[in-house]
């Protein structure tokens, strides 16, 4: 990724326009952000906390807000979102299969009508500035006929290992409680949304391009902020993004998107909007509660109108259960994966209890989304021990003991305690 767009230049740059009353936000309140930065994370936090819960025993004639089905041993339900079973994962290829791929969704999983869908394209940053109600449209067949790209993509939840701000910081995690299991690779194919942009009549004064969903307005603490939406750079929306219509080699499944989602790689999940349906092209910067209000990081050391939210920081993770049991006094192959929304892991290393040591890397792997390795262990005495694993990405960055806090609890990068037990 060139920092030129860069998630974070991006923000920031985005931010100051903004702020300056040069960008324009449906649903977006300037002011309050301005002067009551602080304030406003303090409601966005309690309306965090405020996500649906768990719909235990859903009421008849109700769709259950995730199609799929949850088999405990592949996926943990958190809500109308569900977490990938890092025990799932053993042994397991590069990419995620489809049935324990993770699920973020902010209201429930819609069920499109292929043959009515259409992409609408619209907006000034187009020849002829098509409008939203009379909009360059795009039906799934058209899409499949043009040129077809495929990338193996990551896509992370920002607040993926949320739930360890709290049990290992003792520090409040309003919002999802994700582990680590807030993320997946794929193997994506669809059509370059360049392509479609330029077939549309791409202006070459358009600066911004805002994909919004075709699930139920998001509405959170009493307010409607409408469609999940989050814009996107020109440059980033030129490079390397897909609207994607298959995953793992299968047409797109209900909860990830069907008929056709975006994929933006190396940007946080919110990026990559599913259902998509309008897309606006805007000559002005774009703004959206996605990119404002959630997504941004408030608290002690950012200024009160947030820091912009950038690229994934380094995880891993063991493809452990967790607590798993062991027997003792064999020896075992501990298998996990790090990754890092900066680019490719260089260098990963596993601590049993004995200090640091690397572990092996999976050749396969190298330069790829995510890196598995593996590490042999022989638990030393039977009981209770703890495993350690920290990554260390192609720009330098790696794992600390300790994430910094924000109040939305995003982006926790810290090393990860995971209990076992030798029995
Ligand atoms: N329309 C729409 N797109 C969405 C979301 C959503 O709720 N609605 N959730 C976003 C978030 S926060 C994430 S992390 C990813 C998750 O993608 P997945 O459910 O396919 O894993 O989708 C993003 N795209
Ligand atoms: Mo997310």
């Amino acid at each position: 990724m060139s920092p030129s767009h860069a998630e974070a230049v991006h923000d920031a740059q985005r931010s100051r326009q903004w702020l300056a009353g040069e960008a324009r936000g449906d649903g977006v309140d300037r002011d309050a952000l301005r002067e009551l930065g602080a304030a406003m994370a303090a409601v966005t936090a309690a309306a965090a906390e405020r996500e649906p819960v768990a719909v235990a025993s859903a009421p008849v004639g109700v769709d259950p807000p995730i199609a799929k089905p949850l088999p405990p041993e592949l996926l943990r339900p958190l809500g109308s979102n569900a977490e990938m079973r890092w025990s799932a994962m053993a042994g397991q290829g590069h990419v995620v299969p489809t049935d324990r791929f993770f699920v973020r969704n902010h209201t429930v999983t819609p069920h499109l009508d292929p043959t009515a869908w259409r992409l609408r394209l619209f907006g000034d940053g187009l020849r002829g500035a098509p409008t939203r109600s009379a909009p360059v449209e795009v039906g799934l067949d058209e899409l499949r006929r043009l040129p077809a790209e495929e990338s193996t993509a990551l896509v992370e939840c920002a607040g993926n290992g949320r739930r360890f701000f709290a049990e290992q910081q003792g520090v409040a995690a309003p919002g999802v409680a994700w582990g680590l299991g807030g993320v997946g690779v794929a193997r994506w194919r669809g059509v370059s949304l360049g392509t479609v942009l330029r077939r549309a009549g791409l202006r070459d004064d358009a600066v911004d391009v805002m994909p919004e969903g075709l699930d139920p307005d998001y509405v959170t603490g009493g307010v409607n902020l409408g469609r999940v939406r989050r814009p996107l750079p020109i440059a980033k929306a030129l490079d390397d993004v897909l609207l994607a219509y298959e995953m793992n080699g299968e047409p797109l499944p209900a909860d990830h998107g069907f008929p056709v989602r975006v994929v933006v790689p190396g940007w946080i999940g919110i990026s990559s909007i599913k259902w998509v349906g309008p897309v606006e092209v805007s000559t002005t910067p774009l703004f959206s509660p996605w990119n404002t209000q959630f997504y941004r990081l408030f608290g002690p050391g950012h200024p009160t109108d947030g820091t912009a939210l950038g690229a994934q920081p380094v995880k891993s993770a063991f493809e452990l259960a967790w607590d798993a049991r062991v027997p003792a006094g064999e020896e075992l192959l501990l298998r996990g994966r790090s990754w890092s929304g900066n680019g490719p892991i260089e260098r990963v290393e596993v601590d049993t209890g004995d200090g640091w040591r690397p572990a092996d890397l999976v050749t396969a792997d190298r330069g790829g989304p995510w890196q598995r390795w593996t590490v042999r262990w022989r638990p030393p005495a039977i009981g209770r021990h703890t495993l350690r694993a920290r990554a260390t990405d192609r720009t330098g960055a790696g794992q600390p003991d300790r994430a910094a806090p924000n109040t939305l609890a995003y982006l926790f990068d810290a090393v990860v305690a995971h209990p076992i037990t030798a029995c």
